[in-house]
């Protein structure tokens, strides 16, 4: 039991969402339990008038403690951090301002936020030859690339029209969405966010490159595992998921690699990536919600084909 809350921890997240996944590595880490509510961000479930009620900008994650309401994953890790930090709750940022690991994970926590993950991951799943590598299903790319295409926007649209508390904000939305749906089909802008990650994984090598002697265990910014290894395990497991390991880190960046198999032995970083049962029924239940029109299509077309077949055979 925490100072603010009533001590049940619910979460508000989408489990491939990438700053859902920085929210959720904090509370493994922490060891902390705590409730989930998956939003579906395909079924357009971030506009329902509920949750803009949490969260008006209509983005996951979104975390509540008992009647504190916590939107936004710097945010959540922040509040984490100040009310969950004491000897049965890892510290995951020193309390020492002046300590050399605090300074490095604030300035690769500032780096990690300039990032556009966003733009990197949408202009991967638009691109057709980049696409065939991505580790998802492919119904679920399928699904969320045409998200994109209209769906979207008409939600986002819709919820202006139909939630009044939230329509100045999600105006405001609707134009960074506009900006965000040009910048994913330009390849100039999808490179630019490359670049911007390679010299993030760049940095992130030459620190760990550095560690030699009797730092050769330490994690990115000392001894103990930190808010920036949080940081650099997402955005490792994100250039997996989208395909991009080998240009980016595998064999260029070998440090990275040996961190990785590390990080990947931990606890946290197998819960984040790896859902529980109920979680990944839901997910499947929405891909296969998914497939149903392709299913009634491939039916139909087969119905008239087998129509006319039938009718030539009589005629
Ligand atoms: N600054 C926010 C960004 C959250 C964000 O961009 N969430 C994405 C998923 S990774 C989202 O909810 N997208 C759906 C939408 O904007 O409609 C945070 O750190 O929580």
């Amino acid at each position: 039991m925490n100072i603010n809350g009533n001590g049940t921890l619910k979460l508000y997240f989408y489990p491939a969402s990438f700053y859902s996944q920085r929210a959720v590595f904090t509370l493994h880490e922490k060891g902390l339990s705590f409730d989930h509510k998956l939003v579906s961000l395909y079924k357009g479930e971030q506009y329902s008038p509920e949750y803009l009620r949490l969260n008006p900008n209509g983005q996951v994650p979104t975390l509540q403690d008992g009647v504190k309401i916590i939107p936004d994953s710097s945010a959540i890790i922040e509040y984490l951090e100040d009310n969950f930090s004491n000897g049965k709750y890892p510290r995951l940022l020193p309390l020492d301002k002046s300590s050399e690991a605090y300074c490095k994970i604030i300035a690769f926590t500032e780096d990690f936020l300039k990032l556009e993950i966003p733009v990197l991951t949408y202009g991967t799943l638009h691109n057709e030859t980049l696409r065939q590598s991505v580790a998802l299903p492919k119904i679920l790319v399928k699904k969320m690339v045409e998200g994109t295409k209209g769906p979207h926007m008409k939600a986002l649209e819709r919820a202006i029209e139909e939630v009044p508390d939230a329509r100045e904000v999600l105006q405001r939305k609707k134009v960074t969405m506009q900006a965000f749906g040009e910048a994913i089909r330009d390849p100039a802008r999808h490179q630019q966010a490359i670049r911007g990650v390679e010299a993030f994984l760049e940095k992130a090598e030459n620190e760990l490159a550095s560690h030699t002697g009797d730092r050769v265990n330490w994690w990115l910014c000392g001894p103990s595992f930190s808010l920036a290894d949080i940081d650099l395990c997402v955005l490792l497991n994100r250039i997996c998921m989208l395909g991009l390991q080998k240009q980016l880190f595998v064999g260029c960046r070998p440090h990275l690699g040996t961190y990785l198999r590390r990080a990947r032995q931990r606890p946290a970083f197998q819960k984040t990536t790896t859902q529980p049962l109920a979680i990944r029924a839901l997910l499947l239940a929405e891909s296969v919600a998914a497939c149903v029109p392709l299913l009634l299509g491939v039916g139909a077309v087969a119905a008239v084909a087998y129509a006319i077949y039938a009718a030539r055979r009589e005629g």
